[in-house]
C-alpha cells in the first residue's frame, strides 16, 4: 500500500519489504509538530508484517528542523513533559520497534531532527548535512530522547560542546565523531539505503530483533549482567529454524562467504 496520510506530514509507502516513509513538510524545513510526531508513531506501530527494514528521508533541502518552534510558548510546565513524553513514544517505537531503520540525512539535522535521526538504527548522511544542537541557543533542552541517545553515539563531551557553544559538526565530522556510518555524496542517500535495506531485510528476522533489542541493552548493562544476557539471546537465536537451515546452507556451499 501506498500513501500520504492524511495530515500531509508524511509519505508512507509500505508496499514491499523496505517501507519508505518521507517526511513532507519542507515549507517549514520538516520541523516536528504534534501531528507530524502522532503520525510517526502511529506508523511505525503499524507496520505491516511483510515489512523487515524501513527507512526515513525528507522532502525539500533539509532533513529535518527539529521541534515546531511555534508551539512551544503556550504550553504549561505539565503540558512540556506530557510533550515531550510523546516523542518519546513515538522514537522508542522507532528504535524498539519491529524492524531496523535507516535514516537518510541531508541539510539541516538540528535539534529534534538530530533526536529522530538518533532513534533510527543506520544514518546514510549526504554531503550536504549538517548537525546541530540549538536548545542551548533557544533556552531549551532537549526533549525528543537527545539526551540519552547522542551521548551513546558521540558521548556527553562532544553533545554538551554542541548545546553549550552551538558547534555545527559538518558531515565529515558526523561520519567521524559517529552521528552517522555513512557518508554519500548529494542525492545518493536513498539509493545507499535501499542497498543496505535490501541486504538487512535478508537477515533472518530473529537476528535483526537481537541486534536492535538485545544489543543496546547489554551496552548498558554491568559486564557480568550483558555476558549473560548474551548467551541467552544466542541461544535463542541459534535455536530458530532460521539459523539452522542457513548454517546448513553455508556448510553444504550454497551460503555466500565473508570477503572483502
Ligand atoms: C520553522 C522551524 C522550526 C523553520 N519551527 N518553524 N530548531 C531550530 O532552532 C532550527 C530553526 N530553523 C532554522 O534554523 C532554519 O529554518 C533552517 C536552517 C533549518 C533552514 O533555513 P532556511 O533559510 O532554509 O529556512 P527558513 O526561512 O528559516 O524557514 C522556512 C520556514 O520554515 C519559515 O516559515 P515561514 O512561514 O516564514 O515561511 C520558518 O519559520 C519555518 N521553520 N524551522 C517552526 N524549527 C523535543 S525538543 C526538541 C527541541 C528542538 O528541536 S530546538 C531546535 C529547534
Amino acid at each position: 500500500m501506498s500513501q500520504v496520510n492524511a495530515g500531509g506530514l508524511l509519505a508512507i509507502d509500505t508496499s514491499g519489504p523496505v517501507a519508505v516513509i518521507r517526511l513532507a513538510r519542507p515549507a517549514k524545513r520538516n520541523a516536528i509538530n504534534d501531528a507530524l510526531i502522532a503520525e510517526l508513531h502511529t506508523t511505525f506501530i503499524n507496520l505491516p508484517e511483510h515489512v523487515r527494514a524501513a527507512i526515513i528521508h525528507a522532502e525539500g533541502d533539509h532533513f529535518c528542523a527539529g521541534l515546531d518552534l511555534s508551539e512551544l510558548h503556550s504550553r504549561t510546565v505539565a503540558e512540556g513533559i506530557v510533550h515531550s513524553r510523546s516523542w518519546h513514544a513515538a522514537f522508542d517505537q522507532i528504535q524498539f520497534g519491529k524492524v531496523p531503520v535507516i535514516a537518510v540525512l541531508h541539510g539541516a539535522v538540528v535539534g529534534g531532527g538530530l533526536e529522530l535521526a538518533s532513534a533510527c538504527h543506520i544514518r546514510v548522511a549526504e554531503r550536504s548535512t549538517y548537525f546541530g544542537l540549538p536548545e542551548g541557543q533557544r533556552g531549551l533542552f532537549v526533549g525528543g530522547g537527545g539526551s540519552a541517545r547522542v551521548p551513546r553515539l558521540i558521548g556527553v563531551s562532544r553533545m554538551a560542546d554542541m548545546m553549550l557553544t552551538g558547534r555545527i559538526l559538518s558531515s565529515e565530522e558526523g561520519l567521524a565523531t559517529g552521528l552517522a556510518q555513512y557518508l554519500v555524496e548529494p542525492g545518493e542517500g536513498l539509493a545507499k539505503a535501499h542497498a543496505l535495506a535490501e541486504r538487512i531485510a535478508s537477515n533472518a528476522p530473529l537476528s535483526n530483533f537481537a541486534v536492535m533489542h538485545a544489543l543496546p541493552r547489554i551496552a548498558d548493562q554491568s559486564q557480568s549482567d550483558g555476558l549473560f544476557m548474551e548467551s541467552l539471546m544466542a541461544a535463542i537465536a541459534q535455536g530458530d529454524q532460521a539459523a539452522k537451515d542457513r548454517m546448513t546452507a553455508f556448510l553444504e556451499g550454497r551460503a555466500g562467504k565473508v570477503k572483502a
